[in-house]
This record gives structure tokens, C-alpha cells and sequence, in this order.
């Protein structure tokens, strides 16, 4: 019997050394130390031993079942760390690999541009404020003091939807909207948006364009008010040591009008390419609100003024970034559009 036993021990300790998973291990613990396994069975053949036989038996087969069950323990754990060391090895990652870049996308040039001047407005306590870009004859020409017949309309002409609908030729539509809105006279808008008008494309026109126009109206402004207020948002967008000038000029619906050049920022006045050898840049034109519109708005013009000035989004941009052709801001080439990364945090 004893050799039995040591001969069991040897086939089942070579059986667990071969199994190659958990699952083959335990068909083998199942096989041999399990309730119909061959151990289970000497034991049960104990009872036609001897009394002196019996425990030295008993001990030996405990001794065998105990060195079985700690091989067993031993290789099941050999096992896992073989089984994890596999599923390391298929899943590794070469860190190594250079990484695929993403692009970052950033602002639009325009948006830039509005976005420093709607800052800067602010700044002082202006709202911004946006309307339709589809409008009423009534609020781009009517109420600011173009009538029809009016030869500045001309100048103006635009999209028509119907007779009375049209694609605006200016954001001013905003500003005679916000006027008629508000009770009592305290206004102080900024109004950035599309504009429309029926151009022929080239390097400085675009039938489609962005504008920004700015209005304050209160008892007591002054074309002094308008004046301090261009020079600081010239300083503020060209350089601290800009200079600006007004020049008489005509829009409907201001009274009198002015147009703004700041000092050239390239060569400060001496005269070069970017002034074209004048020392000056026209940049936005303004005025003191004409009577008749205010009027139209239902204010009294004679205890209520204000200024308004407004200009092109683009051209600003294409000062302040030296762009050459107004084209590049709609063609949507990223070459173009790229150059205008923000590094700053
Ligand atoms: C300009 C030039 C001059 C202007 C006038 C108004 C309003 F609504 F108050 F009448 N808004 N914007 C204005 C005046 C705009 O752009 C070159």
C-alpha cells in the first residue's frame, strides 16, 4: 500500500506540473483529491488495515495529500502570474511612438476684431447690441433720415427681398431699434454685425461685410464727447501714441459728420507705404446724430444729442494685421486663417 501511495504521489505531482492554465489544474485537483479521486479511495480502505498498520498509514496519507495540495497551491500561483505576464505582454504600448499632433482651430481675425472693440466699449459701459440682418426699409434708410428718393441710397443700394425687406446696408438699423426701445434718453450701444451691399468683389470691397458702429445718446453730448472717445479707442486698438484728426465730412444721418485718420502706425507721420506718404490712415467716419433722427426715434432734439460713428471690421483688421486683400477673411484658406494662432495663456 505504501508503495501505491508514493507511486500516486509521483503521477500526481508530474499531472500538476503539466497543466499549462487554471482550468486543466483544476480538472486535475478535481481528479485526484476530489470525493471519487483514488486518495479518497485509500483512505477509505484504511478501515481493512490493521490497528497497528492504520495510523502510520493515516499519517502518510495526510503527509502525501498535504505535500499534493501545497504543489498544487504553488503552481496555480505560478500559473496566474504566467497568465498575467501574458495579458502584460499582449497589451503593451510603445510609449515611445511619437504622438499624433492635434490641431488647434482658433478665432477668426473679424471675431478677434470685434471682440477687442466690444471689450474695450464695455470697458466705458456700453451694451453691446444686435439685430436683424434682414430688415425693414423703414429702420436702415427711413429712420435715419434717408428717405426714399434720397440720393445717398445710392450709395447704398443693397439686397432686396420685397420692396420693403431688404439685407442691411449698415448696423445703424440696431441703433434706430434701440433708440425707439428705450425710455427715457440714456443710450450707450455698441453694434457689431453683417453688412450688405451691392459691390463688385476685389482686394477692398465685399458685398458682404462686418461693421461696428457705436451711440451715445443723453442730455448734453457733445461732438467734444465723440472727440475723446475716438482718441482713446485709437490709442487703445493703434498705440499709445497715435494722434487723430477730423475731417469735415457728409452721412445722412449725422450732423455735423466727420471722418477719423489716426497717425500713420508704421512710420508715425513721416509719410510711408501703409499712409501712402500723407503721415495719416482713414479709419472710421461719426457725427452728431442728425435732429430728424432722433426725432424719429421720439426724442425732443432739442434737449437730447448725441454721437454715433461706425466702421468697417475689416479694413481695421486688415491695418492691424497688414492683410491685402479683404478676400482672405471669406475664402476660408487655412494658410491664411492660422496666421492669426493666440499664444497668449
Ligand atoms: C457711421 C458714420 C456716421 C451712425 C449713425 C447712427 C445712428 F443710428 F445714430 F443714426 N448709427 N451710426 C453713423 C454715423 C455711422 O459709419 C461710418
Amino acid at each position: 500500500m505504501e508503495k501505491r501511495l508514493q507511486e500516486l504521489k509521483e503521477e500526481v505531482l508530474q499531472k500538476i506540473k503539466a497543466t499549462l492554465n487554471s482550468k486543466e489544474l483544476n480538472e486535475v485537483r478535481v481528479a485526484y483529491l476530489g470525493k471519487k479521486g483514488p486518495i479518497t479511495d485509500l483512505l477509505k480502505g484504511m478501515g481493512k488495515l490493521s490497528p497497528e498498520e492504520r495510523p502510520k498509514m493515516g499519517a502518510l496519507v495526510n503527509e502525501m495529500r498535504q505535500k499534493v495540495t501545497e504543489v498544487l497551491e504553488e503552481h496555480a500561483e505560478k500559473l496566474e502570474q504566467q497568465a498575467i505576464a501574458e495579458q502584460l505582454a499582449s497589451e503593451a504600448i510603445d510609449v515611445t511612438l511619437p504622438g499624433r499632433t492635434v490641431r488647434i482651430g482658433n478665432r477668426h481675425p473679424l471675431s478677434r476684431v470685434v471682440e477687442e472693440i466690444e471689450d474695450l466699449f464695455m470697458g466705458m459701459g456700453y451694451e453691446v447690441a444686435e439685430g436683424p440682418e434682414v430688415e425693414r426699409d423703414y429702420y436702415n434708410f427711413e429712420a435715419l433720415n434717408l428717405p426714399k428718393g434720397h440720393p445717398a441710397r445710392d450709395m447704398q443700394d443693397t439686397f432686396y427681398i420685397s420692396e420693403e425687406i431688404l439685407l442691411r446696408t449698415h448696423t445703424s438699423p440696431v441703433q434706430a431699434r434701440t433708440m425707439e426701445k428705450k425710455e427715457g434718453a440714456n443710450v450707450r450701444i455698441i453694434c457689431p454685425g453683417k453688412v450688405f451691399r451691392r459691390d463688385s468683389d476685389d482686394a477692398t470691397h465685399s458685398h458682404q461685410f462686418m461693421q461696428i458702429e457705436g451711440l451715445v445718446v443723453a442730455e448734453g453730448i457733445r461732438m467734444s464727447d465723440l472727440k475723446g472717445t475716438l482718441d482713446l479707442f485709437a490709442k487703445k486698438m493703434f498705440g499709445q501714441d497715435r494722434e487723430i484728426r477730423l475731417r469735415p465730412s457728409f452721412f445722412p444721418f449725422t450732423e455735423p459728420s466727420v471722418e477719423m485718420d489716426i497717425s500713420c502706425f508704421k512710420c508715425g507721420g513721416s509719410g510711408c507705404n501703409v499712409c501712402k506718404q500723407t503721415g495719416w490712415i482713414e479709419v472710421l467716419g461719426g457725427g452728431m446724430v442728425h435732429p430728424n433722427v432722433l426725432e424719429k426715434a421720439g426724442y425732443d432734439s432739442t434737449k437730447v444729442t448725441g454721437f454715433a460713428f461706425g466702421m468697417g471690421v475689416e479694413r481695421i483688421a486688415m491695418l492691424k494685421y497688414g492683410v491685402d486683400d479683404i478676400r482672405h477673411f471669406y475664402t476660408n484658406d487655412v494658410r491664411f486663417l492660422s496666421q492669426f494662432q493666440e499664444t497668449e495663456a
